[in-house]
């Protein structure tokens, strides 16, 4: 039987960045894949990424937007391949929005410069936009967009070339964790290692369930579009990448880049299930996949809302706070959980993938990861794999 140090079942963002840091470390490592990635099928395709720092999720989140931006950048350099586009990322809403608030506050509280627009101030800057009188903003310069495709060829190419092994379209079937180690069975072979990181997106629930761990994992069908501009006020030399979080729903998205069309997508709404063995409906498969974005569009940005380009469906596994878990197992401290990341969680690829190689190879990592712990869902059952 083969022997690893640390094998990662699934390598989407989240494990081919910890099989990078892994096999940076001299650790032999083996990812194994359902699919090929980068790939259509899970959480880490569409182009593009909003990294940002100030957070309005909230400001424990800072510290690892700042060391995500950090380890991109040594990852660019490294690989000699553009991942982050500087476009700014401007947050808007009512006064009063949490989202906005508690951005506003993670941005003073960690001395970030952000700008406190006015509507008004808004229009001037971006005059492609719509904005009502009351709406304020909070614009962050330094921040932008990840090209997430990029990113993980970025992490897979490198990860090899340091000696990681890869499996694809390689489905895991079980895996047993003991005292001394861990098993992993797939179609095809078994394989031991001394530990395990589960980054299996929507599969994690399945997979967990079978080692005791059924925390809330709720995979859930999101739909974004790509619209046509009639002017270049929303091309990203000058528009950024932007959260909208309005009475009415709260929409995202990014400018056109190279003349590909504003893209937009609805963070909150509708929960449609992505059940992990069934193909994702495309988009255009409900009709308010268009419908609910051409609305915001016409409202907000009129000159970009008459052509959907294309359209794309992709997957958020959902936590019922929507707060990621990154943990290890109660009972087998070797084996380490990154899951349910709810449609945020992409920009923190590179620091989590650096979290996740440390718990699993016993350092200390220098966050605190209370806020992503199994135990905060009161009802996790354990029982002995
Ligand atoms: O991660 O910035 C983000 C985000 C918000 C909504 C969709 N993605």
């Amino acid at each position: 039987m083969q022997e690893y140090d640390v094998i990662v079942v699934g390598a989407g963002a989240m494990g081919m960045s910890a099989g990078y840091y892994l096999a940076g470390k001299g650790c032999r490592t083996l990812l194994i894949d359902a699919d090929n990635p980068p790939h259509r099928n899970g959480t880490h395709h569409g182009e593009t990424r909003i990294i940002r720092h100030a957070y309005g999720e909230g400001r424990e989140y800072t510290p690892m937007a700042l060391r995500a931006q950090a380890l991109w950048g040594e990852l660019e350099d490294e690989t000699n391949r553009k991942l982050f586009l500087q476009t700014g990322f401007l947050q808007t809403g009512e006064p009063g929005s949490q989202m906005l608030t508690e951005m506003m506050d993670s941005a003073e509280e960690h001395k970030l410069p952000v700008e406190i627009l006015d509507a008004a101030e808004m229009s001037r800057r971006w005059p492609g936009v719509t904005f009502p009188e009351k709406m304020i903003g909070c614009y962050e310069a330094d921040s932008g967009i990840m090209l997430c495709e990029e990113c993980i060829k970025a992490f897979r190419e490198s990860a090899i070339l340091k000696g990681a092994e890869l499996k694809v379209m390689t489905p895991v079937t079980d895996i047993r964790p003991d005292r001394e180690g861990v098993t992993v069975i797939t179609s095809e072979a078994t394989y031991r290692a001394k530990a395990v990181i589960v980054t299996a997106g929507k599969f994690a629930g399945g997979l967990l369930s079978q080692i005791g761990l059924t925390p809330p994992l709720d995979p859930i069908r999101k739909a974004v579009g790509w619209f046509g501009t009639e002017t270049d006020e929303y091309d990203s030399t000058s528009f950024p990448a932007f959260l909208f979080d309005l009475p009415e729903g709260v929409y995202y998205g990014f400018p056109s880049i190279d003349g590909s069309g504003v893209k937009v997508g609805r963070h909150d709404g509708e929960h449609r299930p992505a059940p992990a063995e069934k193909a994702l409906p495309e988009f255009g498969a409900y009709p308010d996949d268009e419908f609910d974005l051409k609305q915001y569009m016409q409202q907000y940005m009129p000159q970009a809302a008459k052509v959907l380009l294309k359209g794309s469906s992709c997957t958020y596994t959902m936590t019922p706070d929507e707060h990621f878990i990154i943990d290890r197992h109660p009972d087998y401290p070797h084996v380490v959980i990154g899951a349910g990341f709810s449609g945020h969680g992409f920009k923190f690829a590179s620091v989590i993938g650096e979290i996740l190689s440390q718990l699993a190879t016993g350092e200390q990592p220098r966050f605190d990861l209370k806020l992503f712990s199994l135990k905060r869902f009161q009802k996790l059952s354990t029982k002995e794999g």
